[in-house]
């Protein structure tokens, strides 16, 4: 049998391993800002029944990046920021949708499907700028739209939530 690569076992085993820490640690209680609060079907919790994030707390889970346009913006856009996946495996959400709230008080379920099929991002950057309420922040629900034809419907334009606050999982 064909050896496995060391190389490639090292660096899977250390990219994963700030993901499990992340995931294995204790919800900490947040002592900046709150940006994003997460209630209903979840197993951890450090606010009442719910969890919330400041930035510190939101910066533990891995960073990923996703190159895409979207419908109001021009050209493609550099987006920063964690996945919704990996933030739902954090609080341990079990739940058949997601009802996304926005500061402009923008309602949407969005169905949990979405975050196992896709590399959906919660972004908080921009082009190398932090997103502001004022533009689309402090985090935006954004879709890996140029990758996947079926994305570019009107659809998922709806569940690209800006200005995204609160997460229910029901
Ligand atoms: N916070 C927030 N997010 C939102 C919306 C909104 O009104 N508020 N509109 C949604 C809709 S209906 C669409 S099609 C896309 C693009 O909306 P826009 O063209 O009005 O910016 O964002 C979605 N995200
Ligand atoms: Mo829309």
């Amino acid at each position: 049998m064909k050896k496995p690569c060391l190389t490639c076992l090292c660096l899977s085993t250390a990219m994963l391993i700030p993901a499990m820490q992340a995931i294995a640690d204790r919800l900490p209680v947040p002592e900046g800002k709150v940006l994003l609060r997460v209630s209903g079907e979840i197993d951890r919790t450090n606010v009442d029944d719910q969890a919330h994030f400041d930035h510190a707390m939101l910066d533990h889970l891995p960073r990923q990046t996703l190159h895409t346009s979207t419908v109001v913006t021009d050209g493609i856009n550099r987006f920063e920021g964690f996945l919704m996946s990996d933030l739902l495996e954090w609080v341990g959400a079990e739940g058949d949708t997601a009802a996304a709230l926005a500061l402009n008080d923008y309602l949407i379920e969005i169905p949990m499907q979405d975050f196992s099929d896709y590399d959906v991002l919660v972004a908080d950057t921009m082009d190398g700028q932090r997103l502001t309420a004022r533009d689309k922040g402090p985090l935006w629900i954004v879709y890996p739209r140029d990758e996947h034809p079926e994305l570019q419907d009107i659809r998922y334009d709806y569940r690209w939530v800006w200005q995204l606050h609160h997460l229910e999982i029901q």
